[in-house]
């Protein structure tokens, strides 16, 4: 009889994991720290003391359950360091024949494992079936399309699950609601106080583990309080539909200077290392809706993030790499801004999105999009720097979600697959939705001069700079017809003002990573 073993990766801690459900009673489950994941990019300390808790946490649930399991931790003297040596190691020793494995988040894994299918100790690589969608369903809806549309996927999921279905029609009569889900905060409003977990001993050795290898990596052990646990994780659910989801659409794309959190779930890491399921969140948010406790325009905006954007993203991810995370469709050739790893600007909102991510490993969506990402559009920095510090900084961050949102939908690098137009705004918009330039030395209300919001003369940059590949585009068409109305004069003071801003961007070659955090020595980890 064949002896498998099964490798359970840090991003898939569920019973329900294929590899898992279907175990046959003489499998050894592996489960490995090493380095090499903590250290392929430099991840903010939050997300390996994430992984490290939570993954010593399922192990100890599936021996619970009568798993016999194999688990390496970092500093054990045998460990080699590498996923696939480790799962191969242990596979030996164990005299398993086979190794399966479930689908990884990220295509450089997948490649690797799929190149040693047919090894003298093969692998087996196993759909993930925790999503609501598969890679194949996603290409079966875009074979034959000329555009990937976002509304058209998740319109077709809406009616495939039923969720706020009313018969055909959706509940409320409308498929989106966003029109309603577009204000800025205001000072009385007040934000639900967040769950503390508490920690018990496996998850204090995990923290003192992550903190004794990875000190130089970004953020401190001391405020972490992410949920490494399935009930830890369902408690940050239940108080979120409780206390977070009736506000969560008016206030969606609100930015705070002071409120990291505001109404958002800040259910990402939870969802994506599988302690809890898609499923299980979006009807518990559908729930409330159908018992009155919360509107139709924020249980729909939360459910389109989970149901449509998150599994959209992913499918795209599948279906269009390796070649997507080479796609530079601007030509984009800045390096990282040197600040994006110690906040240290003098633009109030870039320093209080950046300064948040390194106390939390969270920023919400729009302080990712809107603030991170569109400087970062309008300066030109390069898809492989930006994706690379994405990927990092956050808890939640795996490459099949980080890479669509970064390339695709702030960058516009993917030639407009994902967006019909890139998300570039001044500092109006910042100004509009967010307390932050009360408290800058800038003033959005001036392009030019020594007080000028950078982002003003950057945005009018950009679309000069991109002209050629963004001036036909129809969206684009209004902001194109002012450009071209704008004086010569004007436009040569704001170009100056851009270009001696960006002149002085102090970034770092390569990926623009300290390089305090670049390469390892394996013998130190031991
Ligand atoms: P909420 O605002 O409460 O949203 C609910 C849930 O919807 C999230 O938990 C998430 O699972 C899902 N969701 C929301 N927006 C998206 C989206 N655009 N794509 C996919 N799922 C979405 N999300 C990640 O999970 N991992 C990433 O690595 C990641 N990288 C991003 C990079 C950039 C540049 C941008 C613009 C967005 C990125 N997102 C990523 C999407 C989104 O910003 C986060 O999911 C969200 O901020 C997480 O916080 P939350 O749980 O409070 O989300
Ligand atoms: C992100 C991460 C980290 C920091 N550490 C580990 C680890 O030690 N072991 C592990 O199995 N997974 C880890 N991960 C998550 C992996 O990087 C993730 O499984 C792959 O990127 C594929 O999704």
């Amino acid at each position: 009889m064949s002896k498998p073993l099964l490798l359970v990766l840090g991003d898939q801690l569920s019973l329900s994991l294929t590899a898992i459900k279907d175990a046959p009673p003489n499998a050894v489950v592996a489960m490995c720290e090493v380095a090499d994941e903590a250290r392929y990019v430099p991840h903010h300390i939050h997300k390996i003391g994430l992984f490290m808790a939570a993954m010593r946490h399922f192990a100890q649930t599936l021996r619970d359950k009568g798993f016999q399991v194999h688990y390496s931790r970092i500093d054990d003297a045998d460990n080699t360091q590498s996923l696939l040596n480790e799962a191969e190691r242990i596979a030996k020793q164990y005299g398993c024949d086979q190794i399966r494995v479930t689908r990884p988040g990220e295509w450089r894994l997948w490649n690797d494992i799929t190149a040693r299918k047919d090894a003298a100790l093969p692998w087996t690589l196993l759909e993930d079936e925790r999503f609501f969608t598969t890679p194949d369903d996603f290409a079966s809806w875009a074979r034959g399309r000329k555009q990937l549309r976002l509304e058209y996927f998740y319109r077709e999921q809406r009616k495939r699950t039923g969720l706020l279905m009313e018969g055909d029609a959706p509940a409320g009569g409308k498929w989106n609601f966003d029109h309603d889900n577009r204000e800025p905060i205001s000072a009385a409003l007040s934000f639900p106080a967040l769950p503390q977990h508490s920690q018990d001993e496996l998850t204090r050795e995990a923290l003192r583990d992550a903190q004794h290898h990875f000190s130089e990596h970004m953020g401190s052990l001391d405020n972490f309080n992410l949920p490494v646990t399935r009930r830890q994780a369902l408690v940050d659910l239940k108080h979120f539909i409780d206390h977070g989801l009736a506000d969560f659409g008016r206030y969606q794309d609100a930015i705070s200077d002071t409120e990291p959190f505001l109404y958002h779930s800040r259910l990402s890491a939870a969802l994506n290392i599988g302690l809890l399921t898609p499923h299980e969140v979006c009807e518990a948010a559908e729930q409330q809706y159908h018992i009155g406790k919360a509107p139709i325009n924020a249980v729909e905006g939360f459910i389109r993030q989970i149901l449509g954007w998150r599994e959209y993203v992913r499918g795209l991810y599948w279906t269009q790499m390796p070649s997507y995370k080479q796609k530079n469709g601007l030509s984009a050739k800045r390096d990282l801004p040197n600040f994006y790893w110690d906040g240290n600007t003098d633009m109030r909102c870039l320093q209080r999105a950046i300064q948040m991510t390194i106390d939390n490993s969270y920023a919400h969506h729009i302080q990712r999009l809107m603030v991170t990402g569109n400087f970062a559009l309008l300066c030109g920095v390069k898809p492989e720097a930006l994706c690379d510090w994405y990927l990092a900084v956050y808890a939640d961050a795996c490459e099949w979600v980080e890479l669509p949102n970064t390339l695709g939908m702030v960058l516009h690098a993917d030639d407009g697959l994902m967006g019909s137009k890139p998300y570039c705004a001044s500092g109006k918009y910042i100004d509009k939705m967010s307390d932050h330039c009360q408290h800058c030395r800038y003033t959005p209300k001036q392009v030019t001069g020594p007080n000028a919001c950078p982002l003003n003369s950057l945005y009018w940059h950009f679309l000069e700079t991109n002209a050629e590949q963004l001036n036909r585009n129809p969206r684009m068409k209004l902001i194109y017809g002012s450009l071209s109305r704008m004086k010569e004069e004007k436009r040569e003071a704001i170009r100056q003002q851009a270009e001696q801003f960006l002149s002085t961007l102090e970034t770092r070659p390569g990926y623009g990573l300290p390089s305090h955090t670049q390469g390892y020595q394996k013998e130190s980890y031991q």
